[in-house]
């Protein structure tokens, strides 16, 4: 492998010829990105190689991550830095007449998930790589990611993200380790003489599952990991039943989509079908190479810690039950013993609707086994609750099939020896609240693992402009120990700094200026107050209180002549699911307000709105760093943690914020002087939900809210009055579920603070110099060295 800028060039040459025979000059951009690409995968093996054998020389115990999403983002600049090859690639190519940017722009985000749990996944894998742990992640190769995000007229309009058009270049596809998974057919039970019952899986629908590894590099380490990508491939043995072309389509779509659409029945048993294939495939994987090791299975549970991403990897569990007792001839007992210290569950939601459950039918047609361990399992745990609390209700309550359903969550919780949530506030909504009753059961299983995010994606590459003065007022060493951010604290008050984050500032919001021109034709100001709204939409995240607040902005800016305020940019971007109307309406009324703005010479003086389409890793990664203020503004209680909310904190922005998720932990870290927290708290709307709450009221109560509202359907904002009456509906008819309206008046008195705390330019940029400063706590690193201390106990490899 090269050593040097020169060694580098020479067999960058040479490799273009080898694979496209063509000099160099005559070749194209994506050859030139594909063979460099290609070129850093190779670099990487040899430490890839070493990191395997120092597992397997140490025998250590591994913890595999099973995630339906991975949002890594793009791999070129951050595997260039990680490797430690940035300057001499970049210097090489530079000499060659090559841009690496030109190189870098190639690359398509993968679309491998949907949102921050699979963001915090990759977060994860970052981590766990650069502190030297093993730790491997395990998912689908989707073929399209979640889909393409384009504004037509306003609206979304989906269109496919073919992320694998130039192929991927980060992976390595090994037929050699396929394994099989098996759909459908029945179980027949027979008993040998011995007394020993079989299960043996009749007429089964095979689907080769086949690996496709990424490496994932650690920072300055040697550690490399492995993220494996499951795809769909036929087997020889076709079912009898089956036409070859069916078969062929069938199998295909397992691995075509990120989370189909689960509106018809076929759709839901895709994602059935999804779930069960990856997490077989696996942990089919985990155990064979675990024979390989050692010989046997019985120290499995020593060596494995399978860490479950919310409810969609569950079937693992009675997965590996199905491998150990039919495969491997354990007892249930035995099998059980190992299970239950073998996988941890993490929850990412209290949203009712995502608690997994499937019909019982499903479960049990499409993998009949699987389906009788489950109750198996159900039967035995509510015997032993039973048995412990002479209590029906409490058997029932935590049972994981019931009402014809099977409660995914409540199989994860059952089988695993950790459930955590992802911030203090949501790990005790649900010991309090969504699982209070396995809380009494199971009071030691439940912890918090505050999430994090990778400072070194977050700060250092995509903000280098911020990082080389920080490194310049307090040395580097924040970049290996993020807490070290705090040595920021001893310098918040100089001036001197002060100016030169405000420049940095500057400098970040021209870049983001540049691309949102590009992107959607909106000229900015770098001088405006960028107010940044970035996350899926959603109800309860509450993008319609920023729009409400903007269409109060546009009726007082019209019809006061004394209005005066800093000028202001609201910024959005989000993806809506396609089957999602009211999320899709909430994009439109943005468009429609931007539209509006745009129109307008006297509203422009004050304000700007504009929506960023197609929202990604490689968006957020210029739109987090140029953003003054951050809107954390969910109902109370709904947001788990968030973690958008420290990419924007990093990065030197101020949180405007209710009290949920993360942002209580941002709150007590930085204090009331550093954020702008406002709103209902969890137990003002448990009250107002259990006391009654009137919608109608509100607007009763503050006329500027009344008028607001009025014009989504009174054809100020649009010719058509029913063009957001779905919204309108939604907030009057079905009393504003998510409380928008009694929030409102607070949201607004909180802008109204911003805007007074933003004259002073210095002391703001103490602020978020302070923000800064605390940061460090969310970075990804110490989230794993929870993770590694409380639940998974793995130990350092290199
Ligand atoms: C999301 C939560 C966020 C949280 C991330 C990561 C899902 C299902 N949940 O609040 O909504 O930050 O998970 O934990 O993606």
């Amino acid at each position: 492998m090269f050593k040097n800028k020169f060694d580098f060039k020479k067999d960058f040459m040479r490799r273009v010829v080898e694979k496209y025979g063509r000099s160099l000059e005559n070749s194209h951009v994506t050859e030139q990105y594909l063979v460099l690409g290609e070129m850093i995968r190779q670099y990487a093996s040899i430490n890839w190689k070493t990191s395997k054998e120092r597992v397997i020389q140490l025998q250590a115990k591994q913890m595999y991550y099973f995630s339906m999403e991975f949002l890594i983002g793009r791999l070129l600049t951050s595997n260039l830095m990680n490797l430690g090859v940035y300057d001499t690639v970049n210097e090489g190519l530079k000499e060659l007449g090559i841009n690496l940017s030109d190189l870098e722009e190639i690359e398509q985000d993968p679309g491998l998930g949907n949102g921050g749990l699979g963001r915090l996944a990759a977060c994860f894998m970052d981590s766990l790589a650069t502190m030297s742990y093993p730790g491997h992640g395990n998912t689908i190769r989707y073929e399209y990611g979640l889909f393409k995000q384009k504004i037509q007229d306003g609206y979304q309009v989906e269109m496919p993200d073919q992320w694998l058009k130039l192929g991927n270049i980060w992976e390595i596809k090994k037929p050699k380790y396929s394994v099989k998974v098996p759909f459908w057919g029945k179980i027949d039970i027979t008993t040998d003489r011995e007394g020993i019952i079989h299960y043996d899986h009749i007429d089964p629908e095979y689907v080769r599952a086949v690996p496709c590894d990424i490496p994932i590099i650690g920072n300055a380490t040697d550690m490399t990991n492995t993220l494996r990508l499951w795809t769909s491939e036929p087997c020889e043995d076709i079912p009898a039943n089956k036409d070859l072309r069916t078969y062929l389509s069938e199998i295909k779509e397992i691995t075509q989509n990120v989370y189909p659409d689960d509106s018809t029945e076929r759709g839901r048993y895709l994602r059935l079908k999804q779930q069960y294939f990856f997490v077989s495939a696996g942990v089919q994987a985990i155990v064979s190479n675990h024979i390989t090791n050692y010989n046997t299975l019985d120290n499995l549970h020593e060596k494995v810690v399978i860490q479950l991403n919310d409810t969609h990897p569950v079937l693992a569990i009675p997965e590996l039950m199905r491998i150990l007792m039919d495969e491997h001839h354990y007892k249930w007992d035995q099998a059980w013993s190992m299970v239950s210290r073998i996988f941890a569950y993490t929850n990412h939601t209290i949203m009712e609707e995502a608690l997994e459950k499937w019909p019982i039918e499903y479960i049990k047609k499409l993998l009949p086994r699987v389906f009788m361990i489950i109750e198996e399992i159900n039967r035995r745990h509510k015997a032993k609750v039973y048995m412990k609390t002479n209590d029906q209700n409490m058997a029932q309550n935590t049972a994981c099939i019931k009402d014809g359903l099977v409660h995914m969550a409540n199989l994860a919780i059952i089988s695993s020896y950790s459930v955590n949530g992802v911030a203090e506030i949501h790990t005790d909504i649900l010991k309090t609240n969504v699982f209070r009753n396995f809380f009494q059961l199971y009071p030691e299983k439940f912890n918090s693992k505050t999430n994090g995010i990778t400072h070194r994606r977050w700060l250092v590459y995509s903000n280098p402009q911020l990082t080389q003065c920080l490194k310049d007022t307090i040395g580097d060493d924040f970049i290996y120990k993020p807490s070290e951010l705090e040595k920021l604290m001893g310098h918040v008050d100089e001036r001197g700094l002060q100016e030169r984050f405000l420049e940095i500032k500057a400098q970040r919001k021209q870049i983001l200026i540049d691309f949102i021109e590009k992107e959607t034709g909106i000229k900015l100001s770098p001088n405006s107050l960028f107010d940044t709204l970035a996350k899926r939409l959603h109800a309860y995240k509450r993008q319609l209180l920023k729009c409400l607040h903007i269409i109060y902005l546009i009726q007082r800016i019209k019809s006061d002549p004394d209005f005066n305020m800093h000028h202001q940019t609201f910024i959005f971007a989000a993806k809506a699911a396609p089957s999602y109307k009211f999320a899709k309406q909430v994009i439109k009324l943005i468009n429609t307000l931007s539209e509006i703005v745009e129109a307008d010479p006297l509203i422009q003086k004050y304000i700007k709105v504009v929506f960023i389409p197609n929202y990604r890793v490689s968006v957020a990664e210029i739109l987090m760093n140029a953003t003054d203020l951050s809107e954390q503004i969910s109902t109370a209680g709904k947001e788990a943690s968030g973690t958008g909310n420290m990419k924007f904190m990093m990065n030197g922005a101020i949180t405007i914020g209710t009290l949920d998720g993360a942002n209580v932990e941002i709150h007590q870290l930085v204090g009331n002087e550093n954020d702008i927290i406002f709103g209902l708290k969890v137990e003002d709307v448990n009250a107002l939900m259990y006391n009654g709450y009137s919608a109608r009221d509100e607007l009763k109560k503050s006329p500027a809210l009344n008028k607001a509202v009025t014009a989504l359907v009174d054809g100020s904002l649009h010719p058509n009055r029913d063009e957001f009456r779905i919204i309108y509906d939604e907030l009057i008819y079905k009393n504003d579920e998510y409380f928008v309206l009694a929030d409102f008046e607070a949201y607004c008195k909180a802008q109204e603070e911003v805007q007074r705390r933003y004259q002073d330019r210095h002391a703001w940029a103490k602020s978020c110099l302070i923000n800064i400063a605390k940061s460090g706590y969310f970075s990804s690193d110490r989230t794993i060295k929870n993770y590694v201390e409380d639940i998974w106990h793995i130990d350092k490899v290199l």
